[in-house]
């Protein structure tokens, strides 16, 4: 029985079959790549030509790409829990906002919007490729820089922590296509767990988390997650 308010977190996976690169998978962004020469404020600070290509280079790979059955599925949710429904994703990617997700808690930022180095303002930015890099502040001429959280940095403290008030009163939970291995935002299935929700991971490999969740739903999020949410939907 699929009982509500429902947390969804999700992670690269559930844009795998839309052809987005995970990080850590084989053949992911990780591979060949050292994460601090790229996601670390550091390395923006040692080379923010170099951070630059690389992000340019995967918005560009992004764009290409159409949100899949499991964002779609997603959508769903919402459109019927409603205010019961929560979706917090660590993805960069903008598929979850292009099928259709009306209220998403991004933990790790966007890659469709800047920020200022100098008073860190945002500016949406849809361009790929951006026409020059690094692209500069219309307002002030400093540089801008990816509205990301890199490694070392702090998420936002107000979504962090409406995050993890969904956390805590969520009675289903949903966690599609991550790894779990990054912090805090792995620390919300925990918190679940820990206040008794009914937990279900969807990924084709196991997790630290698999042997702790309810249902463990092995295989791709874009076959697994419809089919799993056509069986329960109506089981509220
Ligand atoms: C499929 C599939 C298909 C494949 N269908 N599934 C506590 C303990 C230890 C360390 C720390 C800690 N607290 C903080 C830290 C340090 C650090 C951290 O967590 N390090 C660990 C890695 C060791 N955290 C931070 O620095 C965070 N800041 C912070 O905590 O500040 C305070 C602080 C600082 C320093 C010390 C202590 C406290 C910030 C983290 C920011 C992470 N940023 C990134 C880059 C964002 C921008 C960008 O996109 O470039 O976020 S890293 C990268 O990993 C990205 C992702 O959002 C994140 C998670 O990855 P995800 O989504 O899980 O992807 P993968 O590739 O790992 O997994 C994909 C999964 O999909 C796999 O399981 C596949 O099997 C599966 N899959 N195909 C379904 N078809």
């Amino acid at each position: 029985m699929l009982k509500a308010p429902i947390l969804v977190l999700t992670g690269a996976g559930i844009s795998a079959d839309s052809g987005v690169s995970t990080f850590r998978d084989a053949g992911g962004l990780w591979e060949g790549v050292r994460v601090e020469d790229v996601a670390t404020p550091e390395a923006f600070a040692r080379d923010p030509e170099k951070v630059w290509r690389w992000y340019d280079a995967r918005r560009v790979q992004v764009a290409s790409c159409v949100p899949n059955a499991a964002h779609r599925a997603v959508v769903e949710m919402e459109d019927q829990f409603g205010d019961q429904f929560t979706l917090v994703t660590q993805n960069v990617d903008g598929l979850h906002e292009r099928a259709g997700s009306r209220h998403i808690h991004r933990l790790h930022g966007s890659l469709w919007s800047t920020r200022c180095t100098r008073d860190g303002r945002r500016f949406p930015q849809t361009e790929a490729p951006l026409p020059t890099l690094p692209p500069i502040c219309p307002e002030c001429g400093e540089m801008l820089r990816p509205d990301v959280v890199w490694f070392g940095e702090l998420l936002d403290r107000a979504t962090m922590d409406a995050a993890a008030r969904a956390a805590e009163r969520a009675r289903t939970v949903l966690v599609i296509g991550t790894s779990g291995v990054v912090y805090p935002a792995a620390s919300l299935q925990l918190i679940a767990l820990e206040h008794g929700a009914h937990v279900v991971e969807f990924n084709p490999e196991r997790t630290a988390l698999s042997d702790l969740v309810a249902e463990y739903v092995p295989g791709r999020a874009a076959t697994t997650v419809p089919s799993w949410w056509q069986q329960n939907r109506s089981a509220t």
